[in-house]
């Protein structure tokens, strides 16, 4: 009988020990090492997401142009570089660019569709589109001139928040001769920009 009350006692006993060691374990986790751990994780996440974001936008005619093309653009941390290939511009008149977006993030930019010809004149000028794809939020500058009707354009920017995300915006192309008139500002390709990759190699 004594040896039973011996053997419990030593049980009970080797329990606490764990039970204390346990605790203390737990102790030493303070919350504050806990939080600072997980800010190291996701500082370490967002630089490596940050690394190299890739974004493509395929530029499909508007306004009956004929104008095609592809845009690439590369953001590292604020900085953005902007490859713009296209064919089918009036060769040797000014063809001004744009990001053009929605400053309110919850309101994603498209390529107008011809529904938005409301003076149903048959061309969606740059106001008519303006619902659909925004303001311009990022000039991208310089403009060419197209002298063979084509571009390939390469630029970096500096860029700030209004313009992120990228995904949200789409680029759209200017200018086109209707009636003998060269108009500067008829949108003649969009391309709504999609994400590519995010970071992750
Ligand atoms: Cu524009």
């Amino acid at each position: 009988m004594k040896r039973i009350i011996q053997k419990t006692t030593g049980f009970l006993a080797a329990a606490a020990m764990l039970f204390s060691f346990t605790a203390c374990e737990q102790t030493e986790v303070t919350p504050d090492a806990s939080l600072e751990a997980s800010n190291a994780q996701n500082a370490h996440r967002s630089k490596s997401y940050n690394l190299n974001k890739t974004y493509t936008a395929e530029i499909k005619a508007l306004n009956g142009s004929g104008v095609m093309g592809t845009a690439t653009l590369m953001l590292e941390g604020n900085m953005l570089t902007v490859n713009i290939m296209a064919s089918g511009l009036e060769a040797g008149m000014l063809h001004v660019q744009h990001i053009h977006g929605f400053m309110d993030k919850n309101k994603n930019a498209v390529c107008p569709p011809m529904s938005a010809d409301t003076n149903g004149n048959g061309l969606v000028e740059l106001g008519e589109g303006l619902p659909f794809y925004g303001p311009i939020l990022l000039d991208l500058a310089p403009f060419s001139t197209a002298p063979d009707g084509s571009i390939n354009y390469t630029q970096t920017f500096q860029v700030s928040a209004g313009v992120l995300p990228l995904q949200n915006n789409v680029i759209v192309l200017h200018g086109m001769t209707v009636d003998g008139v060269y108009w500067p500002s008829l949108p003649v390709a969009c391309g709504e920009i999609k994400v590519m990759n995010n970071g992750n190699r």
